[in-house]
């Protein structure tokens, strides 16, 4: 059960919405997750739970942004990948998948779903605003050395400040957005879970089987809304 959290330990639980945009859904979305609205009805119920802090995060770019593969010439969107460099450390490089454009802000597609209730969102944060660098995890880019201050958001300090101890994770994408930022939190020291029914994957039933394995192995737990720990 979700909150059958020992008695001995403290207990401040957050929650983390991840991305539940226009673009990641069907039937219109550009970057549409297959299921993606379905896991709405869900999410609305977790919100009405007294978690400590409820937060919704929001994929937020500007058009130049450098995991579009429009802004590549010749790239295809999925099957394309680049390599981005730190710009303040050259030796920094990770190579990244390609999209279609996606949560542009200011577009349609860029807006949570109608369905989601934000009424009980304390906050909602936005990642991916430096065109330069992508940003799955909603506490930071993948490039640290030295991070890049418009890839890092203020969702460590909202939990810190908020004195929350375990962080539980639903949304979209399970294996891009809520994966990283599962294991952001898992390595900044909370306590993390993931609800199996209240997030849908890029890549399917394939995509989750594959990210349950690694997030476990890297310290994430994986519930489901009802029932006990999920085993790979
Ligand atoms: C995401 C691909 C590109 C996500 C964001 O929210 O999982 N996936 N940008
Ligand atoms: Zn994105």
């Amino acid at each position: 059960m979700l909150f059958d959290a020992s008695a001995a330990e403290p207990f401040r639980p957050a929650l983390l919405v991840v991305d539940m945009q226009e673009d990641f859904c069907p039937p219109s979305g550009s970057l549409a997750v297959e299921g993606g609205r379905d896991i709405v009805p869900l999410i609305n119920d977790l919100l009405k739970l007294p978690f400590v802090l409820k937060i919704a995060t929001k994929d937020h770019h500007p058009p130049g942004h450098v995991s579009f593969a429009s802004n590549h010439p010749g790239a295809q969107p999925f099957s394309s990948t680049t390599t981005i460099v730190n710009p303040a450390n050259a030796r920094e490089t990770y190579e990244t998948r390609l999209w279609p454009n996606h949560c542009v802000a200011g577009t349609p597609g860029n807006e949570l779903v109608p369905e989601l209730d934000r009424a009980p969102l304390d906050h909602i944060v936005l990642k991916g605003r430096d065109p330069r660098v992508e940003m799955y995890s909603a506490f930071r880019s993948p490039l640290r050395d030295p991070p890049l201050a418009d890839a890092v958001s203020e969702l460590a300090e909202r939990l810190t400040a908020a004195g929350v101890t375990h962080v539980f994770v639903v949304g979209i994408a399970g294996d891009y957005c809520v994966k990283d930022t599962a294991l952001d939190s898992v390595s900044l020291g909370w306590r993390t879970y993931v609800i199996e029914e209240g997030t849908r994957c890029v890549g399917g039933d394939a995509g989750w089987a594959e990210t349950v394995a690694e997030i476990q192995a890297k310290g994430v737990r994986v519930v489901r809304a009802a029932g006990p720990e999920v085993q790979s």
